[in-house]
């Protein structure tokens, strides 16, 4: 009884943190195998109090495997996923490899749970800052969505367990080197403690980041409106963990705060922390350790009488990435 699973990458931060929230959600497991590259074979991790033994990564460690979560970078899912499918496992890639391939569903459980159905094979965890956005908007979908503008506020650990050392080092020393901020291709390096860097990962076209297309491309195809307007700018911030995100959107009709609380009262995953008066909003450190979204500073724009301005929070491991791989493992044990 019970599910074979693999885990990709389960040395990372988000490899890791997928080991814990398959114990935290007490997934049924039969079998757990945690994969990683050569250089990791042999060491150590934990999963319920037992050891589990890392392997180097090789088509055998699929075999049998029923469900395979990667997290191991883009390159080794176009490498590795196609060979685990080809094993009978269903490969659920939190990697950006293959979210705008047709045929792949690129879920998010609490938006859109129905498209996991159609698979072939691999399905995508979409990308943190997409997925908290979508959490957060899918409840304004009713009145139409026209316009999204957002600014992000991302953390460290977004770009692995070797920015999180690196931003601790840095804080410490106070020297201003860095050698990987804000992304290691780069010629030019800026310190990222005591900084904000307006750059997450390389630039692509028309002086947007890869990260910023991400927004726009995975947001149209999770929301099923392939002509939305997606505004964005990714800025990398010194917070460990949790992603933050300044929203505005436009909706097709006027709506007032209490109709927009309303709405999202009830939405799965999200949750609501708004009374100014009292000083409560979202922070990264409220949504840190959670598999929740956060919500708060809900106003309208003081011109624009369609627009709705939020906060948007969650942690970018856990949400962002393992958590809701997690739960696309279990819609695909549901169903
Ligand atoms: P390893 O620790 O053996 O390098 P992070 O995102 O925190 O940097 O983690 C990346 C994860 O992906 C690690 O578990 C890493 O394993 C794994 N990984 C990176 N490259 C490969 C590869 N070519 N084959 C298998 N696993 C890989
Ligand atoms: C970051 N969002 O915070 C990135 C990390 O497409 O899965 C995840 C990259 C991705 O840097």
């Amino acid at each position: 009884d019970g599910v074979t699973v693999a885990v990709l990458g389960a040395t990372g931060a988000v490899g890791r943190a997928m080991l814990e929230t398959l114990e935290k959600r007490n997934f049924p497991i039969r079998e757990l195998r945690a994969l990683a590259s050569p250089r990791s074979a042999g060491q150590k991790l934990t999963y319920k109090g037992q050891v589990v033994t890392v392997e180097a990564v090789s088509e055998e460690a699929f075999e049998g495997v029923d469900i395979a979560l990667f997290s191991a970078g883009a390159s080794t899912s176009l490498e590795w996923a196609p060979k685990a499918v080809a094993r009978g496992a269903v490969v659920v890639d939190n990697s950006s490899a293959y979210r705008m391939t047709d045929g792949v569903p690129l879920v998010v459980p609490e938006v859109n749970p129905e498209a996991v159905k159609a698979h072939q094979g691999i399905i995508a965890n979409p990308n943190c800052s997409t997925i908290q956005l979508m959490v957060a908007l899918s409840p304004l979908k009713q009145i139409g969505l026209e316009h999204v503008s957002v600014s992000t506020y991302q953390a460290v650990s977004g770009m692995g367990q070797k920015a999180v050392d690196a931003l601790k080092t840095e804080l410490e020393r106070q020297d201003g080197q860095s050698t990987l901020f804000p992304v290691v291709a780069n010629d030019t390096h800026y310190p990222m403690a005591f900084n904000v860097l307006p750059q997450c990962d390389v630039f692509v076209e028309d002086g947007y980041t890869k990260e910023e297309m991400k927004l726009v491309n995975e947001s149209r195809k999770i929301l099923e409106l392939p002509q939305l307007k997606v505004s964005p700018t990714a800025v990398r911030v010194p917070v460990l963990y949790g992603h933050a995100e300044s929203v505005s959107v436009r909706l097709k009709e006027s709506v007032s705060v209490e109709q927009v609380r309303e709405l999202m009262k009830d939405a799965p995953g999200l949750v609501v922390v708004d009374d100014p008066a009292k000083g409560l909003y979202p922070h990264p450190q409220m949504a840190t350790g959670t598999g929740d979204t956060y919500v708060g500073r809900i106003r309208k724009d003081l011109w624009d009488d369609r627009t709705i301005w939020m906060f948007v929070v969650a942690d970018n491991l856990l949400k962002g990435a393992a958590w809701n791989a997690v739960q696309i493992a279990e819609l695909l044990t549901a169903y």
